[in-house]
């Protein structure tokens, strides 16, 4: 008998709804009201209510090539078939091997190394150890400092939460790691507000690091990590310059430069990865989400070339390189489903179709200038940032009433705190951004 859940006849009432704790939800808002998907294809999901989605959203920042990709289920149910599991420790499999030659072909420069996670957090924790490491073995055991950023979000682990700099991520979870600073963010209303694409104001924010490694002294930091455009904290563009002037000090000091491109990999920005697009070069990559098209989870961490030698050089040659990884690091189904979502990238030119729409997108997302309750909007390629002023003691309530409006009105959007955030996947069609916006621009009509 098959598992799947008849949804036509799921009775979403709150007893069968109880069982699941939901993440980073309101779950007894939700379980009083709920709202569920029971299906999806191309830019739309389905609702259990019957009524179309339109995804404005590529799910969490993950479906960038629309969903219910053929080739991808053909490519996972085929894997399944032939080998559902195989460890990767100390054994291989053929496609694990593919996949990382592959993805490295995606990225100039010598990032010829791909270490397998699961998820984007595993893969921010996993290039901080690797960092800590790399330092360690190279004979730097004490540069052990990671500097983040505030605002900074870089997924739920310690390592990432610790790194990461969005408040209720880390108050209710002790004191994390030790060693950890963080910069300032870069996000200022009176000097950027209306940007497009990046705000001219704000380079000398790099600057904060040169202080925070005197403070500290260069030879302590192991990594600086931050998101080359971060997402999850409300969309954030660096500013012109400033990650130019991040790498530099960095190279000056000896520090490993991780940029976490979970959201802005796979073409979000125009180009396969944000390195490409800003054309400025960390030491690591952590990546997930687009990897596989959402469909199953898998994360990767890039490393250069000296990062991977220095492992190879200083251990025995029979010896374990790197005392890291997980049970289904390189998972075949997550293979199978990255090399087909890679083939589909490639055939679709769906990279330069984000280029492409780019400035559309940028006009659509100016379009709500003057709009109610609007006091910011910020984009770059097929990401928007939508900041709405704050209900007086109620921060977040006036996204929230958007988001459920949009919802019901049949658009998905995200939001955090009362910043409205917007990435559909790669195949949006104009007529789909000219419906995000005009549906959008009506809900904010109605919201208080
Ligand atoms: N780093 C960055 C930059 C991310 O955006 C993670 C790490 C963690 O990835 P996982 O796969 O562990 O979730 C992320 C994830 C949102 C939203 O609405 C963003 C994320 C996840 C869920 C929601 O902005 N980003
Ligand atoms: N906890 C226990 C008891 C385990 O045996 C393992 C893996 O063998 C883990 C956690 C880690 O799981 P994973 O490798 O899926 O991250």
């Amino acid at each position: 008998m098959s598992n799947v859940v008849d949804t036509a006849s799921f009775d979403a009432s709150p007893n069968n709804l109880e069982a699941f704790w939901m993440p980073f939800t309101a779950n007894r808002q939700f379980k009083d009201k709920p709202r569920l998907f029971v299906g999806a294809k191309d830019m739309h999901y389905t609702t259990h209510d019957g009524r179309k989605v339109l995804d404005g959203t590529a799910g969490l920042w993950c479906v960038n090539a629309g969903h219910g990709r053929k080739k991808i289920t053909e490519a996972v149910s085929d894997q399944v078939a032939r080998m559902d599991y195989a460890p990767a420790f100390q054994m291989g499999h053929p496609i694990a091997f593919k996949l990382a030659s592959q993805l490295t072909t995606l990225l100039s420069g010598d990032f010829e190394h791909v270490f397998f996670t699961n998820s984007g957090s595993e893969a921010v924790d996993t290039a901080l150890k690797i960092a800590l490491a790399y330092h360690n073995v190279r004979g730097q055991g004490q540069r052990t400092r990671l500097i983040g950023r505030e605002r900074g979000y870089h997924g739920v682990g310690f390592g990432g939460i610790s790194v990461g700099g969005i408040v209720n991520n880390r108050k209710f979870f002790g004191s994390l790691l030790n060693g950890v600073d963080h910069m300032p963010h870069t996000h200022n209303l009176k000097e950027n507000a209306y940007s497009k694409g990046l705000p001219n104001w704000g380079a000398h924010l790099a600057d904060e690091l040169e202080r925070i490694v005197t403070l500290h002294d260069a030879s302590t930091i192991a990594a600086v990590i931050v998101e080359p455009v971060a997402g999850s904290t409300g969309v954030l563009m660096p500013p012109k310059g400033y990650l130019q002037k991040l790498r530099d000090i960095c190279t000056k000091h000896g520090i490993l430069l991780i940029f976490d491109e979970v959201i802005t990999g796979f073409g979000r920005l125009g180009a396969s990865f944000a390195t490409e697009y800003f054309g400025v070069v960390p030491d690591m990559i952590t990546c997930a989400k687009g990897l596989t098209n959402g469909t199953v989870p898998m994360g990767a961490v890039f490393a250069r070339k000296g990062i991977y030698d220095t492992f190879m050089e200083k251990a025995p040659e029979n010896a374990i390189e790197l005392f890291h990884g997980y049970t289904y690091s390189a998972h075949p189904l997550a293979c199978a489903a990255a090399l087909a979502s890679l083939d589909i990238y490639k055939e679709e030119g769906l990279f330069e179709r984000c280029a492409s729409l780019a400035d559309y997108w940028q006009d659509a997302v100016h379009s709500l200038k003057g709009a109610r309750n609007v006091i910011d909007l910020r984009n770059l390629g097929l990401i928007a940032g939508i900041e709405l002023e704050s209900m007086a003691g109620k921060p977040g309530k006036r996204a929230f009433e958007a988001f459920i409006k949009c919802y019901e009105d049949g658009l998905l959007i995200r939001t955090t705190a009362d910043i409205i955030a917007l990435s559909p996947p790669l195949i949006v069609e104009k007529s789909h951004i000219d419906e995000m916006f005009d549906k959008l621009g009506k809900v904010l009509k109605t919201v208080d």
